[in-house]
Protein backbone atom coordinates (compact mmCIF):
# COMPACT_ATOMS: atom_id res chain seq x y z
CA UNK A 1 0.00 0.00 0.00
CA UNK A 2 1.12 3.33 -0.73
CA UNK A 3 0.96 4.97 2.69
CA UNK A 4 1.26 8.31 2.38
CA UNK A 5 -1.22 9.02 -0.45
CA UNK A 6 -3.92 7.03 1.65
CA UNK A 7 -2.98 9.20 4.18
CA UNK A 8 -3.48 12.99 2.00
CA UNK A 9 -6.91 11.60 0.74
CA UNK A 10 -9.45 12.12 3.37
CA UNK A 11 -12.14 11.39 0.72
CA UNK A 12 -11.35 7.86 0.45
CA UNK A 13 -14.00 5.51 1.31
CA UNK A 14 -13.81 2.85 3.71
CA UNK A 15 -13.71 -0.36 1.49
CA UNK A 16 -13.95 -2.61 3.96
CA UNK A 17 -17.38 -0.84 5.49
CA UNK A 18 -19.65 -1.51 1.69
CA UNK A 19 -20.30 -5.03 2.33
CA UNK A 20 -22.04 -3.64 5.09
CA UNK A 21 -24.34 -1.07 2.92
CA UNK A 22 -24.91 -4.07 0.78
CA UNK A 23 -22.08 -4.29 -1.43
CA UNK A 24 -20.53 -7.25 -3.46
CA UNK A 25 -16.66 -6.37 -3.77
CA UNK A 26 -14.25 -8.30 -5.99
CA UNK A 27 -11.50 -8.54 -4.84
CA UNK A 28 -13.28 -8.42 -1.41
CA UNK A 29 -11.61 -6.71 1.72
CA UNK A 30 -9.45 -7.66 3.56
CA UNK A 31 -7.89 -8.03 6.92
CA UNK A 32 -7.43 -11.26 9.46
CA UNK A 33 -7.77 -11.94 13.04
CA UNK A 34 -4.61 -12.23 15.12
CA UNK A 35 -2.89 -9.92 12.24
CA UNK A 36 -0.89 -8.53 15.50
CA UNK A 37 0.97 -10.91 17.18
CA UNK A 38 3.88 -13.19 17.89
CA UNK A 39 4.45 -14.18 14.21
CA UNK A 40 5.26 -10.53 13.53
CA UNK A 41 9.56 -10.29 14.64
CA UNK A 42 8.44 -6.80 15.42
CA UNK A 43 5.35 -7.33 17.63
CA UNK A 44 7.77 -9.44 19.66
CA UNK A 45 10.50 -6.43 20.25
CA UNK A 46 7.52 -4.41 21.70
CA UNK A 47 5.78 -7.03 23.98
CA UNK A 48 9.85 -7.92 25.32
CA UNK A 49 9.96 -4.32 26.66
CA UNK A 50 6.52 -3.62 27.47
CA UNK A 51 6.39 -6.05 30.52
CA UNK A 52 3.61 -8.03 31.09
CA UNK A 53 1.12 -8.84 28.17
CA UNK A 54 -2.14 -6.75 29.85
CA UNK A 55 0.81 -4.37 30.29
CA UNK A 56 0.72 -3.62 26.69
CA UNK A 57 -2.81 -3.47 26.72
CA UNK A 58 -3.16 -0.84 28.42
CA UNK A 59 -0.22 0.88 27.13
CA UNK A 60 -2.17 3.49 24.63
CA UNK A 61 1.13 4.17 22.51
CA UNK A 62 2.60 0.74 22.45
CA UNK A 63 -0.98 -1.26 21.54
CA UNK A 64 -1.38 1.16 19.14
CA UNK A 65 1.96 0.67 17.69
CA UNK A 66 1.29 -3.23 17.60
CA UNK A 67 -2.17 -2.41 16.46
CA UNK A 68 -0.41 -0.60 13.44
CA UNK A 69 2.28 -2.95 12.39
CA UNK A 70 0.39 -5.54 10.35
CA UNK A 71 -1.19 -2.58 8.44
CA UNK A 72 2.03 -1.45 7.91
CA UNK A 73 3.27 -4.42 6.30
CA UNK A 74 0.31 -5.58 4.37
CA UNK A 75 -2.13 -2.65 3.91
CA UNK A 76 -5.45 -4.57 5.28
CA UNK A 77 -8.63 -2.84 4.38
CA UNK A 78 -8.98 -3.20 8.41
CA UNK A 79 -7.04 -3.01 11.41
CA UNK A 80 -7.92 -4.12 14.69
CA UNK A 81 -7.66 -2.70 18.43
CA UNK A 82 -5.06 -4.65 20.03
CA UNK A 83 -6.33 -5.86 23.39
CA UNK A 84 -7.96 -8.80 24.40
CA UNK A 85 -10.63 -10.35 25.48
CA UNK A 86 -9.60 -10.95 29.45
CA UNK A 87 -8.89 -7.10 29.56
CA UNK A 88 -12.86 -6.87 31.22
CA UNK A 89 -12.36 -9.39 33.64
CA UNK A 90 -9.39 -7.72 34.88
CA UNK A 91 -10.95 -4.25 34.98
CA UNK A 92 -13.84 -5.91 36.74
CA UNK A 93 -11.39 -6.40 39.69
CA UNK A 94 -10.75 -10.68 38.96
CA UNK A 95 -6.74 -11.40 39.22
CA UNK A 96 -6.15 -12.43 35.47
CA UNK A 97 -2.43 -13.25 34.35
CA UNK A 98 -0.98 -14.07 31.33
CA UNK A 99 1.88 -16.66 32.04
CA UNK A 100 5.01 -17.21 29.29
CA UNK A 101 3.40 -19.15 26.92
CA UNK A 102 0.80 -20.73 28.94
CA UNK A 103 -1.94 -18.38 28.67
CA UNK A 104 -4.36 -16.70 30.67
CA UNK A 105 -4.68 -17.44 34.71
CA UNK A 106 -7.86 -16.10 36.62
CA UNK A 107 -8.62 -16.85 39.90
CA UNK A 108 -11.74 -18.96 39.15
CA UNK A 109 -15.25 -17.93 39.81
CA UNK A 110 -17.16 -20.86 40.71
CA UNK A 111 -20.95 -19.60 42.67
CA UNK A 112 -22.86 -16.50 43.15
CA UNK A 113 -21.28 -15.70 46.09
CA UNK A 114 -17.94 -14.91 44.47
CA UNK A 115 -19.74 -12.28 42.51
CA UNK A 116 -19.21 -9.92 44.99
CA UNK A 117 -15.62 -9.57 43.90
CA UNK A 118 -16.79 -8.32 40.42
CA UNK A 119 -17.28 -4.38 40.79
CA UNK A 120 -18.75 -2.96 37.82
CA UNK A 121 -17.84 0.46 38.92
CA UNK A 122 -14.15 -0.36 38.30
CA UNK A 123 -13.60 -0.59 35.19
CA UNK A 124 -13.58 3.13 33.78
CA UNK A 125 -10.36 4.02 34.33
CA UNK A 126 -8.67 0.36 32.85
CA UNK A 127 -11.32 1.03 29.85
CA UNK A 128 -9.91 4.80 29.46
CA UNK A 129 -6.88 3.34 28.81
CA UNK A 130 -8.26 1.09 25.80
CA UNK A 131 -10.44 4.17 24.74
CA UNK A 132 -7.34 5.97 24.29
CA UNK A 133 -5.52 3.50 22.06
CA UNK A 134 -8.62 3.55 19.58
CA UNK A 135 -8.44 7.64 19.34
CA UNK A 136 -4.84 7.54 18.59
CA UNK A 137 -5.47 4.94 16.44
CA UNK A 138 -7.84 6.64 14.60
CA UNK A 139 -5.93 9.57 14.34
CA UNK A 140 -2.40 7.69 12.95
CA UNK A 141 -4.03 4.98 10.46
CA UNK A 142 -4.21 5.71 6.79
CA UNK A 143 -7.90 7.50 6.38
CA UNK A 144 -8.88 4.78 3.96
CA UNK A 145 -8.13 2.29 6.54
CA UNK A 146 -11.44 1.46 9.00
CA UNK A 147 -10.75 0.32 12.64
CA UNK A 148 -12.14 -2.39 14.31
CA UNK A 149 -12.89 -2.34 17.99
CA UNK A 150 -14.29 -5.97 19.99
CA UNK A 151 -15.16 -7.48 23.34
CA UNK A 152 -15.16 -10.92 24.39
CA UNK A 153 -18.68 -12.01 24.01
CA UNK A 154 -20.68 -12.95 27.13
CA UNK A 155 -20.74 -16.95 27.21
CA UNK A 156 -16.93 -16.79 25.78
CA UNK A 157 -15.42 -14.44 28.81
CA UNK A 158 -17.37 -16.05 31.14
CA UNK A 159 -15.98 -19.54 30.60
CA UNK A 160 -12.37 -18.33 31.18
CA UNK A 161 -13.71 -16.41 34.18
CA UNK A 162 -15.52 -19.78 35.54
CA UNK A 163 -12.62 -22.16 34.84
CA UNK A 164 -9.67 -20.19 35.70
CA UNK A 165 -8.10 -20.64 32.53
CA UNK A 166 -8.31 -21.60 28.31
CA UNK A 167 -10.68 -25.40 28.71
CA UNK A 168 -10.72 -27.68 25.84
CA UNK A 169 -14.77 -28.41 27.13
CA UNK A 170 -15.44 -25.29 29.11
CA UNK A 171 -17.01 -27.70 31.30
CA UNK A 172 -16.87 -25.44 34.61
CA UNK A 173 -18.93 -22.61 33.15
CA UNK A 174 -21.11 -25.05 31.38
CA UNK A 175 -22.02 -27.00 35.12
CA UNK A 176 -22.64 -24.05 36.13
CA UNK A 177 -25.14 -22.62 33.96
CA UNK A 178 -26.88 -26.24 34.78
CA UNK A 179 -26.71 -25.89 38.58
CA UNK A 180 -27.48 -22.68 38.81
CA UNK A 181 -28.88 -20.73 35.56
CA UNK A 182 -30.01 -17.73 38.09
CA UNK A 183 -26.60 -17.12 39.48
CA UNK A 184 -25.03 -17.87 35.67
CA UNK A 185 -27.05 -15.24 34.33
CA UNK A 186 -26.30 -12.82 37.27
CA UNK A 187 -22.69 -12.94 35.48
CA UNK A 188 -23.41 -13.27 31.60
CA UNK A 189 -25.76 -9.86 32.83
CA UNK A 190 -22.76 -7.84 34.44
CA UNK A 191 -20.64 -9.08 31.11
CA UNK A 192 -23.38 -7.78 29.32
CA UNK A 193 -23.65 -4.75 30.75
CA UNK A 194 -19.98 -3.49 31.06
CA UNK A 195 -19.53 -4.49 27.84
CA UNK A 196 -22.09 -2.32 26.22
CA UNK A 197 -19.92 0.81 28.12
CA UNK A 198 -17.01 -0.87 26.86
CA UNK A 199 -17.66 -0.96 23.09
CA UNK A 200 -19.47 2.26 23.13
CA UNK A 201 -16.86 3.84 24.22
CA UNK A 202 -14.53 2.35 21.65
CA UNK A 203 -17.02 3.85 19.05
CA UNK A 204 -17.32 7.34 20.70
CA UNK A 205 -13.10 6.72 20.33
CA UNK A 206 -13.33 6.05 16.83
CA UNK A 207 -13.96 2.54 16.30
CA UNK A 208 -15.48 2.61 12.85
CA UNK A 209 -17.13 -1.35 13.45
CA UNK A 210 -16.80 -3.97 16.07
CA UNK A 211 -16.55 -7.57 16.68
CA UNK A 212 -17.94 -9.91 19.42
CA UNK A 213 -15.50 -13.31 19.72
CA UNK A 214 -17.70 -15.75 20.70
CA UNK A 215 -14.82 -18.55 20.76
CA UNK A 216 -16.14 -20.95 22.44
CA UNK A 217 -20.03 -20.74 21.31
CA UNK A 218 -20.13 -24.26 19.58
CA UNK A 219 -19.75 -26.04 23.12
CA UNK A 220 -23.18 -25.28 23.93
CA UNK A 221 -26.41 -27.85 23.14
CA UNK A 222 -29.10 -25.46 21.32
CA UNK A 223 -30.95 -24.63 24.35
CA UNK A 224 -28.23 -23.48 26.24
CA UNK A 225 -26.62 -21.73 23.17
CA UNK A 226 -30.04 -19.45 22.79
CA UNK A 227 -30.05 -18.70 26.52
CA UNK A 228 -26.19 -17.94 26.67
CA UNK A 229 -24.91 -17.39 23.12
CA UNK A 230 -27.79 -15.34 21.34
CA UNK A 231 -29.81 -13.99 24.09
CA UNK A 232 -26.63 -12.00 25.64
CA UNK A 233 -25.39 -11.32 22.40
CA UNK A 234 -28.97 -10.02 21.27
CA UNK A 235 -28.97 -7.35 24.38
CA UNK A 236 -25.32 -6.51 23.67
CA UNK A 237 -25.85 -5.53 20.02
CA UNK A 238 -29.35 -3.94 20.85
CA UNK A 239 -27.91 -1.53 23.33
CA UNK A 240 -25.01 -0.70 21.03
CA UNK A 241 -27.43 -0.21 17.92
CA UNK A 242 -29.63 2.66 20.14
CA UNK A 243 -26.50 4.66 20.45
CA UNK A 244 -24.58 3.73 17.11
CA UNK A 245 -27.26 2.92 14.67
CA UNK A 246 -24.80 2.94 11.52
CA UNK A 247 -22.16 1.16 13.05
CA UNK A 248 -21.75 -2.16 11.85
CA UNK A 249 -21.30 -5.28 14.37
CA UNK A 250 -20.13 -8.61 13.00
CA UNK A 251 -20.49 -12.21 15.55
CA UNK A 252 -18.20 -14.81 15.39
CA UNK A 253 -19.99 -17.64 17.08
CA UNK A 254 -16.98 -20.21 16.33
CA UNK A 255 -18.09 -23.39 16.20
CA UNK A 256 -21.91 -22.48 16.08
CA UNK A 257 -22.22 -25.07 12.71
CA UNK A 258 -25.83 -25.31 11.71
CA UNK A 259 -27.23 -22.93 14.94
CA UNK A 260 -25.24 -19.93 12.46
CA UNK A 261 -27.63 -19.24 10.58
CA UNK A 262 -30.23 -18.98 13.82
CA UNK A 263 -27.57 -16.91 15.45
CA UNK A 264 -27.65 -14.52 12.20
CA UNK A 265 -30.80 -13.95 12.24
CA UNK A 266 -31.82 -13.86 15.60
CA UNK A 267 -29.09 -11.62 17.27
CA UNK A 268 -28.95 -8.47 15.31
CA UNK A 269 -25.51 -8.54 13.94
CA UNK A 270 -24.72 -7.11 10.63
CA UNK A 271 -22.19 -9.37 9.87
CA UNK A 272 -21.15 -13.33 10.91
CA UNK A 273 -17.56 -14.35 11.04
CA UNK A 274 -17.42 -18.20 9.51
CA UNK A 275 -14.65 -20.58 11.31
CA UNK A 276 -12.86 -22.92 9.77
CA UNK A 277 -15.38 -25.98 10.27
CA UNK A 278 -18.14 -24.39 8.39
CA UNK A 279 -18.54 -26.06 5.09
CA UNK A 280 -18.75 -23.11 2.19
CA UNK A 281 -21.34 -24.56 0.59
CA UNK A 282 -23.21 -24.33 3.47
CA UNK A 283 -21.91 -20.18 4.07
CA UNK A 284 -23.35 -20.08 0.66
CA UNK A 285 -27.00 -21.32 0.39
CA UNK A 286 -27.35 -20.67 4.60
CA UNK A 287 -25.75 -17.05 4.98
CA UNK A 288 -24.70 -15.10 2.08
CA UNK A 289 -26.85 -12.51 1.07
CA UNK A 290 -28.95 -12.89 4.23
CA UNK A 291 -25.93 -11.14 6.50
CA UNK A 292 -22.54 -10.28 5.66
CA UNK A 293 -19.90 -13.09 5.35
CA UNK A 294 -16.53 -12.99 6.41
CA UNK A 295 -14.21 -15.81 6.86
CA UNK A 296 -12.83 -18.88 6.61
CA UNK A 297 -9.65 -20.02 5.29
CA UNK A 298 -7.82 -22.46 7.82
CA UNK A 299 -5.13 -20.41 9.55
CA UNK A 300 -2.68 -23.46 9.27
CA UNK A 301 -2.84 -23.25 5.55
CA UNK A 302 -0.56 -19.93 6.59
CA UNK A 303 1.57 -22.13 8.10
CA UNK A 304 2.29 -24.19 4.98
CA UNK A 305 1.43 -22.00 1.98
CA UNK A 306 1.90 -23.06 -1.47
CA UNK A 307 -0.28 -24.72 -3.62
CA UNK A 308 -2.82 -25.61 -1.21
CA UNK A 309 -3.07 -21.75 0.18
CA UNK A 310 -4.03 -20.86 -3.43
CA UNK A 311 -6.72 -23.67 -4.62
CA UNK A 312 -8.17 -22.63 -1.34
CA UNK A 313 -8.33 -18.64 -1.52
CA UNK A 314 -9.82 -19.42 -5.12
CA UNK A 315 -12.30 -21.64 -4.13
CA UNK A 316 -12.95 -19.34 -1.22
CA UNK A 317 -13.43 -16.13 -3.05
CA UNK A 318 -15.39 -18.54 -6.33
CA UNK A 319 -18.17 -19.42 -3.36
CA UNK A 320 -18.68 -16.49 -1.80
CA UNK A 321 -18.58 -13.95 -4.50
CA UNK A 322 -21.57 -12.59 -5.59
CA UNK A 323 -22.42 -11.57 -1.83
CA UNK A 324 -21.22 -8.75 0.48
CA UNK A 325 -18.40 -10.75 2.07
CA UNK A 326 -15.00 -10.25 3.97
CA UNK A 327 -12.11 -12.21 3.58
CA UNK A 328 -10.76 -13.55 7.15
CA UNK A 329 -9.44 -16.08 8.51
CA UNK A 330 -11.65 -18.86 10.11
CA UNK A 331 -9.79 -18.69 13.62
CA UNK A 332 -6.69 -16.32 14.27
CA UNK A 333 -3.08 -16.49 12.90
CA UNK A 334 -1.13 -18.94 14.78
CA UNK A 335 2.57 -17.73 15.96
CA UNK A 336 4.43 -20.12 13.67
CA UNK A 337 2.89 -18.07 10.88
CA UNK A 338 5.65 -17.38 8.56
CA UNK A 339 5.11 -13.66 7.60
CA UNK A 340 5.97 -13.67 3.96
CA UNK A 341 2.79 -16.07 3.43
CA UNK A 342 0.24 -13.49 5.14
CA UNK A 343 1.80 -11.21 1.83
CA UNK A 344 1.51 -13.69 0.02
CA UNK A 345 -2.44 -14.48 1.16
CA UNK A 346 -3.18 -10.36 0.55
CA UNK A 347 -2.20 -10.65 -2.81
CA UNK A 348 -3.92 -13.74 -3.72
CA UNK A 349 -6.93 -12.22 -2.51
CA UNK A 350 -6.37 -8.79 -4.18
CA UNK A 351 -5.59 -10.94 -7.55
CA UNK A 352 -2.15 -9.56 -8.20
CA UNK A 353 0.56 -12.49 -8.19
CA UNK A 354 4.42 -12.61 -7.31
O1 LIG B 1 2.25 -12.99 24.77
C1 LIG B 1 1.46 -12.73 23.86
O2 LIG B 1 1.78 -12.01 22.95
C2 LIG B 1 0.10 -13.39 24.02
C3 LIG B 1 -0.65 -13.78 22.77
C4 LIG B 1 -1.97 -13.01 22.67
C5 LIG B 1 -2.27 -12.01 21.72
C6 LIG B 1 -1.40 -11.51 20.59
C7 LIG B 1 -3.08 -13.12 23.53
C8 LIG B 1 -3.20 -13.98 24.73
N1 LIG B 1 -4.06 -12.23 23.11
C9 LIG B 1 -3.61 -11.54 22.00
C10 LIG B 1 -4.32 -10.45 21.30
C11 LIG B 1 -5.73 -10.64 20.95
N2 LIG B 1 -6.62 -11.51 21.53
C12 LIG B 1 -6.43 -9.88 19.97
C13 LIG B 1 -5.76 -8.71 19.25
C14 LIG B 1 -6.16 -8.24 17.99
C15 LIG B 1 -5.83 -9.10 16.77
O3 LIG B 1 -6.65 -9.96 16.41
O4 LIG B 1 -4.79 -8.84 16.15
C16 LIG B 1 -7.75 -10.36 19.94
C17 LIG B 1 -8.89 -9.95 19.06
C18 LIG B 1 -7.85 -11.38 20.92
C19 LIG B 1 -9.10 -12.10 21.25
C20 LIG B 1 -9.05 -13.29 22.14
N3 LIG B 1 -8.30 -13.50 23.27
C21 LIG B 1 -9.92 -14.41 21.98
C22 LIG B 1 -10.99 -14.51 20.92
C23 LIG B 1 -10.45 -14.97 19.60
C24 LIG B 1 -9.85 -16.34 19.56
O5 LIG B 1 -8.64 -16.42 19.32
O6 LIG B 1 -10.59 -17.34 19.77
C25 LIG B 1 -9.64 -15.32 23.01
C26 LIG B 1 -10.30 -16.66 23.26
C27 LIG B 1 -8.61 -14.75 23.82
C28 LIG B 1 -8.02 -15.32 25.06
C29 LIG B 1 -6.56 -15.47 24.92
N4 LIG B 1 -5.69 -14.42 24.99
C30 LIG B 1 -4.41 -14.85 24.76
C31 LIG B 1 -4.48 -16.27 24.52
C32 LIG B 1 -3.28 -17.15 24.26
C33 LIG B 1 -5.83 -16.64 24.59
C34 LIG B 1 -6.42 -18.04 24.36
C35 LIG B 1 -6.29 -18.83 25.60
C36 LIG B 1 -6.85 -20.23 25.57
O7 LIG B 1 -8.07 -20.44 25.37
O8 LIG B 1 -6.07 -21.15 25.83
Amino acid sequence: MNWTSAMVSPAAPRRFLEPFHGKALMPPPVWLMRQAGRYLPEYRAVRAKAGSFLDLCYNPALAAEVTLQPVRRYGFDAAILFSDILVVPDALGQRVQFAEGEGPRLDPLRSQRDLARLNEDATRPKFALVHETVSRLRQELPHDTALIGFCGAPWTVATYMVGGQGSSDQSDARQWAYSDPEGFQRLIDILVDVSIEYLSGQVKAGADALQIFDSWAGSLPDDQFRRWVVAPTKRLVAALKAEHPRVPVIGFPRGAGVLAPAYAMETGVDGVSCDTAMPLAFISSQLSGKTVVQGNLDPLLLVTGGHALERRVAEIKAALAGNPFIFNLGHGIVPETPPENVGRLVDLVRGSHR
